[in-house]
């Protein structure tokens, strides 16, 4: 049977600075989606990378004293770095200076001017370089003297250039009938904020720049460079082989199952990207799905208030897996989270060490003191027995089903559920006590645990991929049967099994 194609993609960060915690939680759940699916026999294409170009990137590295390409070659080396740490698997690293992307923007331009859909004026309006955003007159304000958009608090400044643009204006009623219906937006909610923007038409969109050259030529005049938004969006193609439309990668991977991007750049994504595609006579992505932000202590994290969390300094504190678990478990995917680092020690310590590990780490020493350090053999199940098995072998079709919808913390409760009931069931049937009095009981337990544990690491994986390979081998689970197709395939009673050690130790304050 040939695998499905599953094509997912992270936005890609502008490498102005260093990565922080809101980069590596859009990066992790893309990448559990991405591990989920490939573990569900999918053929996945996994895709993240680098925003190099346009204003910002520029006015930072004149800045620094050093040119825009030197910030974004020592930049994007971080984020990528970032991203090994957090153990991304990507199947390709983007970057949008990369020279097959110069061609697949300048192919994307080319087929929006044969629609018609570029001409040349002029723009004069107002710009935010740290969005890299043109805003309307009454999308800005004036606080002490200083003009600002309303949505993003960002400073704007009165532009006034040559540029071409974009006919976006045509495309308004495609626009309004993509959005009547539900599903190229998730969560729903964004649907409406989109509805809203577009509720008094569309203006065109200034789609070059003159004023400084860190950018794609525009072809056939050099004295334009994209507007760093066309060159960024076509990115999506680019990593399956744009302009080779007919090629095997294109062909397999295009639409795009899922965008995962932040609430702040949908704009972006659900209105110029499926005008830019529509002109270019290229499909939709499937769906773009907009995530919350990730607060610190339920503040925006900013360089001013000195709360900017690096992801790396996570990792070495909590290590990567209970970070990992933590963002996708605690934070609704689509709704705004905060993280802490007492919210992080409390899931460390509950769910992770008092649940998931405790159950291994209680069931597993038994099996080794009293079963000779093998899978044990089983004898007839009780109803106990049997309504546990079969809470644990159901869990796969609602945790896909959750996880479809990047559902992350729904899939994690309902898994986590079953772990609770498996401590409640391993406490009530007493198999230390069973020792004594009937040895044969004992092993049915401690058969019907072990099960449990294999199928709730398996689906986990995606989530936890080390500390689940961990407790796969615990299990002797050959590494070729960790597919959730070989979820039916039970432990053999008698199967060796290594020294249990223990996988989710308590997080204890560092003494000092
Ligand atoms: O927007 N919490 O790049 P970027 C959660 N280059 N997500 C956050 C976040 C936070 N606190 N802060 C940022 C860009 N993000 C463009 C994208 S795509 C063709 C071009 C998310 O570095 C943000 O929403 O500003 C976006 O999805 C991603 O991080 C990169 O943000």
């Amino acid at each position: 049977m040939t695998s499905q194609p599953y094509y997912i993609t992270t936005a890609i960060a502008y490498p102005n600075g260093d990565p922080h915690i809101g980069h590596a939680y859009e990066h992790i759940a893309t990448d559990v989606m991405a591990r989920f699916k490939r573990l569900d026999r999918y053929d996945v294409r996994f895709l993240t990378g680098t925003d190099e170009h346009g204003q910002k990137m520029q006015t930072t590295a004149q800045k620094l004293g050093m040119s825009a390409k030197e910030l974004a070659d020592q930049n994007a080396a971080r984020f990528k770095a970032m991203d090994d740490a957090l153990e991304i698997s990507y199947d390709r690293y983007i970057r949008t200076t990369d020279a097959d992307h110069y061609t697949a923007s300048q192919e994307m331009w080319k087929r929006m001017e044969e629609a018609g859909d570029i001409y040349l004026d002029k723009y004069e309006g107002w710009y935010s370089v740290r969005d890299e955003a043109f805003y309307a007159e009454d999308e800005t304000e004036v606080r002490d003297g200083i003009r600002y958009s309303v949505t993003t608090g960002t400073e704007v400044e009165w532009t006034e250039e040559e540029s071409y643009f974009f006919r976006l204006s045509k495309y308004a009623d495609r626009l309004k009938e993509l959005y009547a219906t539900e599903g190229f937006i998730y969560p729903e909610s964004r649907r409406n904020e989109l509805a809203g923007f577009m509720k008094d038409g569309l203006n065109d969109l200034s789609i070059s720049r003159t004023s400084f050259d860190w950018g794609v030529p525009v072809p056939g005049n050099d004295k334009h460079v994209m507007y760093v938004w066309v060159d960024a969006l076509t990115n999506y193609l680019t990593g399956i082989g744009f302009p080779d439309t007919d090629g095997e990668m294109f062909t397999k991977y295009w639409p795009a199952n899922y965008h995962v991007i932040g609430k702040d750049i949908s704009r972006f994504h659900a209105i110029y990207w499926p005008a830019f595609l529509w002109s270019a006579g290229l499909e939709l992505p499937r769906r773009v799905f907009a995530h919350g932000f990730l607060l610190v202590d339920g503040e925006k994290m900013s360089k001013s208030v000195g709360n900017v969390v690096d992801p790396s300094d996570l990792v070495s504190t909590f290590g990567l897996d209970p970070l990992r678990f933590f963002l996708l478990r605690e934070v609704t995917f689509g709704q705004d989270g905060s993280y802490s680092a007492e919210a992080i020690k409390n899931r460390i310590n509950s769910d992770l060490a008092n649940d998931l590990g405790n159950l291994a780490q209680r069931s597993l020493s038994m099996v080794a003191k009293n079963c000779e350090g093998k899978v044990p053999e089983f004898g007839e199940f009780t109803a106990e027995d049997r309504a546990m098995l079969d809470a644990a072998y159901s869990l796969y079709e609602p945790v896909r089903a959750d996880f479809d919808e990047l559902a992350f913390h729904k899939a994690l409760e309902r898994i986590w559920h079953v772990v609770a009931d498996a401590n409640r069931y391993f406490t009530a049937q007493e198999p230390w006590k069973l020792r004594k009095t009937d040895e044969n009981r004992m092993k049915t337990v401690l058969y019907v645990t072990a099960e449990v544990i294999r199928v709730v690491a398996t689906l986990v994986q995606p989530v936890m991929p080390g500390s689940m390979a961990k407790m796969l081998d615990l299990l002797a689970v050959s590494p070729d049967a960790r597919q959730f197709a070989q979820l039916n395939k039970s432990l053999v009673p008698g199967t060796e099994l290594p020294a249990p050690s223990g996988i989710f130790p308590r997080y204890e304050e560092p003494k000092n």
